[in-house]
Order: C-alpha cells, then structure tokens, then sequence
C-alpha cells in the first residue's frame, strides 16, 4: 500500500501518530506536499464525511480524525506555503457565525499566505461586527467560511453589516466550503467564490484585479 493510503487509513482511524509517520514517508518518498494533501488528507476527510452520514461513526470519531488530519497538515504547512512572499493584499478569513470547523478555511488561509497574501486568521464562529471590524482596520477581502446548510444564511448577515457599516464598496468578500456554491455566492451579493484551497488564490487573485506571476504569486495587473 502506498504512504498516500496508509495516510488516509490512518487520518480515517483517527491515529494521528500513523498520520505524521505516513506524511513524512510520503515526502521522503518525493510525493509532492499538494499530493498527499488531496489525495490523503482530502480523500481522508471526505470518507469520514460519508461514515459520519452513513451513522457508521459520530461525532467524536469525527473529531479524532480532524485532530489526526491537522498533525498531518502541520507536517506539509511549510512544503505549502512559500517563505518571504511580498504581501499582495490583505485577507481577513473567518468561519461565520455558529460553526466551528476550521480545516478548510486554515487550509486556504495557509494557500493565501504562501501566494502572497497578509491574512488576518479570525477563527471560528465570528460574528458579522468582527468582520466589519477587519474591513475597518483596512482588509481588503473578507473571506468567510461555512460548512454548515444551517451556517450558510450568516454569510448573507456579513454583507449585510457591511452594507450597514457603509464600507460594502471598500472590501471584497468572498465565500467557500463544502456547502457554498456559485449561486449562493451571487445570491448574496458576495464577489468571488471557490471550489479548493487552491483555486481560492486564483480567485481571490482575480477579485482584487491582480495579475499572476508563472509562480502563482500576484502583481498588480497593469
Ligand atoms: C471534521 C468535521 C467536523 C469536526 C470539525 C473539526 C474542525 N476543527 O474543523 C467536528 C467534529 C467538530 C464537527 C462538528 C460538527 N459537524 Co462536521 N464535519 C466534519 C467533516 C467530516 C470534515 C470537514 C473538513 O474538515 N473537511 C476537509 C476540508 C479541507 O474541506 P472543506 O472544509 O470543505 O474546505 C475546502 C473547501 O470547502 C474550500 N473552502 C473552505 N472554506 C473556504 C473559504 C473560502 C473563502 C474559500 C474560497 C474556500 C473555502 O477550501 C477547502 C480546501 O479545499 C465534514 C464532512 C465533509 N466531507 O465535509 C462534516 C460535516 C461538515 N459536519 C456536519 C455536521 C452535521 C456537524 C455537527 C452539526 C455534528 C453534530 N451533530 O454535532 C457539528 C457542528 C459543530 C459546529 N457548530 O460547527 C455535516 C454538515 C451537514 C450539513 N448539511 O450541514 C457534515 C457535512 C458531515 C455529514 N456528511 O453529515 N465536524
């Protein structure tokens, strides 16, 4: 069996130790960091997603399995994110109102981070006036995270608070995770969404009007 595998067997068991053992083996092996991070800790937590729907586990073996995939993801963070970017713009990132899962939404502030990008990390359960807040003390994108149906509805409480605020035309906001789509990203007046970690640079790339080097970093578009 491969390391990407037994990575995901044991993110998926919920052995963290396995997992780092199997993250460092993998890159030792000469698996690219971005490899082992979709098709081990992804896939890992998408199977857990499943168990967890099919009743075949619950939520603190969901939990152990998150602990054992954040171990792993400690491992690849600095084989992700480049050193010594120059910041490109601001990025205040938070997991709204009411839910409390932060994987995805550490994972894309890590991508943001190593293309360039200050970001400010909220955390989790942020209330709208936080991020207004961050809009205030000069972000230039909000980025908010929900993984929740039942979250879903507090992104729209954001937009809203800026509108409120009177800044709404000052900052960006984009909105991923597992549940958002395209037409609930238009629907809620927000301006870019994205699938991955990974196409969250692009697009946030693309909100700010920036052009891209070969490298993935930013410039300002001319
Ligand atoms: C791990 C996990 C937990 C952990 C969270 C630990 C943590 N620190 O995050 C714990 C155990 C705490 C948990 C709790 C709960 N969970 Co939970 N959880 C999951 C699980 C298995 C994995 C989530 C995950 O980390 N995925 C991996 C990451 C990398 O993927 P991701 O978050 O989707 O992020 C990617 C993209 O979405 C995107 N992205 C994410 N954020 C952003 C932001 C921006 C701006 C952009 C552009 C992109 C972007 O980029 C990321 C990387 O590619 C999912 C199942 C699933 N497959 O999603 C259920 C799931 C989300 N949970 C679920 C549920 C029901 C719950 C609970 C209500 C359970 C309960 N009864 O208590 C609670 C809610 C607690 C709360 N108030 O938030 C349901 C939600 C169902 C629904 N329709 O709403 C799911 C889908 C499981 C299921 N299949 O039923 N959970």
């Amino acid at each position: 069996m491969s390391a990407t595998d037994q990575l995901r067997n044991a993110i998926v068991d919920g052995i963290a130790k396995e997992a780092v053992k199997q993250t460092e083996l993998g890159l030792e092996q000469g698996i690219a960091a971005d490899v082992l991070l979709a098709d081990g800790l992804m896939a890992a937590m998408r199977e857990v997603g499943q168990l967890f729907e099919d009743k075949e586990i619950y939520v603190p073996e969901m939990l152990v399995s998150a602990h054992a995939m954040k171990s792993s993801l400690e491992i690849l963070r600095p084989h992700l994110v480049e050193a010594d970017v120059q910041a490109s713009g601001r990025v205040a990132i938070g997991t709204v109102e009411g839910d409390l899962h932060d994987i995805g939404k550490n994972l894309v502030a890590m991508m943001l981070q190593g293309s360039g990008f200050e970001v400010e990390d909220l955390g989790v359960d942020v209330y709208p006036e936080r991020f207004v807040q961050a809009a205030r003390d000069g972000a230039d994108v909000i980025a908010l995270s929900a993984l929740l149906t039942t979250t879903m509805p507090n992104m729209l409480k954001v937009v809203q608070a800026l509108r409120d605020a009177g800044i709404r035309d000052r900052v960006r906001v984009v909105v991923g995770g597992a549940p958002i789509t395209q037409s609930h990203c238009d629907e809620i007046g927000a301006d870019g969404y994205a699938k991955t970690a990974s196409s969250a640079v692009r697009m946030v790339q693309r909100v700010l009007g920036l052009a891209t080097f070969a490298d993935g970093r930013a410039a300002a578009a001319s």
